[in-house]
Parts: structure tokens; sequence; C-alpha cells
């Protein structure tokens, strides 16, 4: 088992891996701009080492910067979090050549499933349904429309390189096809220096439905079911669950076990997740891997009972799972709601300050993943998410029950947070029932 590992990372993650380590008996080295010098989770690391000014690019991005923390504090291994070098192969490929275990995926796996036409293709010869489009990558104008009158209009043009709903149009008609292929080509060259797009039917009001996988170095590969995050605006998810509402178990078992297929057959390791979009008429299809921890993991740490950072650093020291498939129950009902220094009277815009109050909630089944504190000051050069509320109960009218009840004692003075919008939303009686798509914030919250 290590040692001491670097955590590459800052705020509410950096922290939530703090308290794996500890309770795991590692030593924690922790990176941190100047921005985040006064930060309270540094003081529950060994040691902390500044490596550059507040700006991202400047510090948590700088590779070189991150890897010489890594020497100096003598660690074996890096946990990247969420964001930031999580998903760079670069990032991954050199903590291989200093000999320093990057905790995720192998650089090959994350190249492989980073790029999305690749990851497309692995899951068709995985068997894993993807929305009917394109063979491959659209190579001319002539062969965008073709395939566009084979699958029939609405379409949508991704970009090879993006993800995360970046560099993604549709396309209504022919002449709207050829006008949003170059744009799509030209946004996409521009922004990831990758020209390369493919084309989908556009499925209308999908759920997104993820599920959460863990495969170690020998072979044994786990879902650990999957969460529900329809619950978004601009791709930015607000509330996030376990298991999926309205989902018949037919459609989550073959779900789950199509994630399984396709991290087989990449030779992924580690954790992951595997996201999917469901339609109307519960037919589901395979979008993208995201190859790290993700922001929404506790919801599936709550019904599974397992502790996926542990889990995360434990595989990567070569450790064998210690659960198999059956034993991997999805008990009750998880809610996470992300609350955001925004806010969401103006548009969601983030509000960088102080925070002057703040009341942490808690009681039975009652979780706050949080490094703020009464006198933080929500720095303006990163994510506005300043902690996550999770609830669990056995049943999903009580967990939002719990949540409202959790909300209410949550109270925050001097900035404005996302704590109002979630209580709007967790009434609203398509919430309750359960019926949201990824277009239900937009339809009922901020039309007009
Ligand atoms: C889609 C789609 C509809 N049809 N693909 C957006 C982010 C990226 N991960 C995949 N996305 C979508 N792909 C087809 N063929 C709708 C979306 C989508 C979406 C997906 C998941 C969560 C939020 C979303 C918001 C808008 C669009």
């Amino acid at each position: 088992m290590y040692k001491r590992i670097l955590i590459a990372n800052r705020g509410e993650i950096a922290l939530r891996i703090i308290r794996a380590c500890r309770e795991l008996g590692i030593e924690t080295v922790v990176v941190y701009s100047e921005a985040d010098r006064n930060a309270s989770y540094l003081r529950l690391a060994d040691e902390a080492y500044c490596i550059g000014p507040a700006k991202s690019v400047k510090s948590y991005l700088k590779i070189d910067q991150v890897i010489s923390a890594a020497e100096v504090g003598n660690v074996e291994a890096i946990h990247p979090g969420y964001g930031f070098l999580s998903e760079n192969a670069r990032f991954n490929e050199i903590c291989r050549s200093c000999k320093i275990d990057f905790i995720g995926p192998t650089p090959e796996a994350m190249e492989k499933l980073g790029d999305k036409n690749t990851a497309r293709m692995l899951a068709r010869e995985a068997n894993v349904p993807v929305v009917p489009g394109s063979e491959g990558l659209i190579e001319s104008e002539d062969e965008a429309v073709r395939v566009a009158h084979q699958i029939g209009f609405p379409v949508l043009i991704k970009a090879t390189a993006g993800g995360g709903g970046k560099g993604m149009r549709v396309a209504h008609n022919d002449l709207a096809l050829k006008t949003a292929l170059a744009q799509a080509r030209a946004e996409a060259e521009a922004a990831f220096g990758n020209a390369g797009v493919y084309l989908e039917k556009y499925i209308e009001r999908p759920r997104h439905v993820e599920v959460q996988i863990l495969a170690d170095h020998h072979g044994n590969v786990v879902h650990l079911w999957e969460r529900d995050c329809s619950t978004q605006r601009r791709h930015q998810k607000l509330i996030e669950e376990s298991p999926a509402p309205n989902l018949p178990p037919d459609t989550r078992n073959a779900l789950c076990e199509a994630a399984v297929r396709l991290v087989r057959k990449a030779g992924y390791t580690n954790a992951g997740t595997v996201e999917f979009i469901v339609d109307q008429d519960n037919n589901f299809y395979f979008i993208e891997v995201n190859a790290r921890i993700q922001v929404e993991h506790p919801v599936t740490e709550m019904v599974t009972g397992i502790d996926l950072i542990k889990q995360q650093i434990l595989i990567a020291a070569g450790e064998p799972l210690p659960f198999r498939q059956k034993d991997i129950r999805q008990q009750g009902c998880a809610i996470e709601c992300r609350i955001n220094a925004e806010d969401p009277d103006r548009g969601f815009q983030p509000h960088a300050g102080t925070i002057r109050q703040i009341f942490y909630p808690g009681g039975p089944g009652v979780r706050f993943d949080s490094h703020v504190y009464a006198g933080y000051p929500v720095p303006p050069y990163y994510d506005s998410m300043i902690g996550k509320l999770i609830v669990h109960q056995p049943t999903r009218a009580e967990a939002i029950a719990c949540m409202l009840r959790a909300l209410d004692e949550l109270q925050i003075e001097g900035i404005p947070t996302t704590v109002p919008f979630h209580k709007k939303v967790l009434q609203h009686s398509d919430f309750v029932e359960g019926w949201v798509d990824t277009k239900f914030v937009e339809r009922t919250f901020l039309a007009g």
C-alpha cells in the first residue's frame, strides 16, 4: 500500500481525498495556488506546497509544478480529483515516466476513450447501443447529407474531441446541415485543435443516465449501478440521484451490463463513468466515458456503501477489488444538490465574495461535502461550486423530504447560492414524480 500520495486538486474534492487517505493511513501532500493559501483543508494534509498564482493555468494546470511538488514531497502516487489535469493523458504519461502512479486509468485507455469517435466505435464492437449515425468521422459534406437522409432529421453534429456538450450542433435540413458542419469543424479546430466530427440522430428530451464502474488490475470489472443527472442547465449538473427514477428494472440491468462490457473492451482500469442518454421509450444509447472520479460520486457511495475514493487508491496500488458484482446492492435513494456561489435570479451568474456565516445541516441521512467555513472568501478564479449536499433515505419521497429539510437548515450568509433554486425544483410536481429530462430546468424555470 502507498505510504504517501499527492493531491493535485483543490476545494471540496481535495478535502474528500484527504479524508479517504487519513482513514487508510496514507500521508498526504497537497498543492495549492496563492488564492487557496488559507484553505482550511491544507492543515489536514501532512505537507502543502504552493505551486503558483491564483489562475489555474499558472498553478493547478501546470504539469511541471505539480510533478516538482510530487518529487519534493516524495510521493508514490498522484490523485488528480476531477477537472484540472484529471483527464489529461499527457500528464498521466509524464507521471508514469517519473515513476509516480497516476490514480486513474492508463494514458492509453484515457486517450482511446477521450476521443468520442473511437469510444463510439469501441462501444459498437462491445455490442453497446450507440445513437444511429455516421459509421465514423464525417469526411465530406456529401457524406453528411447522405447519413442525415438515412437516419432522418434532426441530426446532431458532435466534435470527436468535444465532450460535456462542447462542439455540438443540431441541424433540421440539408442547408442547415451544410452550414452547421462547416461551423462545427471550425469551432472544434479552434477549441481542440481537432476538426473531426461525426453525426448522430438527435434524440429529443433525453434523460442523462450514467453508470459508475470500478475495474482493478486483475481483470475484475464491476458496476455500482446508475445515477440520473438530468436536472442540469447548460451542461452544468444541478441535482444528481441514484437510482434513476422511472427506469424499468430490465433497462437498468441492461444499461449497467453494457457499461461493464465497454470498460472490459477498452481495457479500462480504476473508477470511471459510462454516460448514456435514455429516450422517451427507455431506449438507451452510449454517449461518452468520463475517465475520472466525478463530482456526483457521493450518491453512488450512499446507495452502495462503497467508498469510491478509497477504492481508486487501492486499485492503483494493485489491490484486487474486495467485492463481486453480486455483493453490490443499490439500497434506498440518494440525492445530491450542488451548492454553487451563483445567483439563480441573475442567470446563475457566479458570485465571488466572503461567506459571513454558515450553518451546516446534519441529522440522519445527511452528508455535506464542503471545504468552506464562516469567513471563507469564495475566489473568483475557479468553479463556483462551494459544496455538495447529499441525503440518503429508504425511498425517493423520503429523500426529497430530507433534502428540503437539510436545505432549510443550510444557512449561508454573504453570497447568493443555488439553495433557493433547489428548493423550488424539489417541490415541482415533475421532479417529485421523477419525470425529468435534460430540458426540464430550462423549460420549467427559465423560459421567457
Ligand atoms: C445527445 C443529445 C441528443 N441526441 N446526443 C450533451 C453532452 C454530451 N455528453 C452529450 N450530450 C447530448 N447528446 C444525441 N444524439 C443530447 C445531449 C444533451 C445532454 C446530454 C446529457 C446531459 C445534458 C444534455 C443537455 C443537452 C443535450
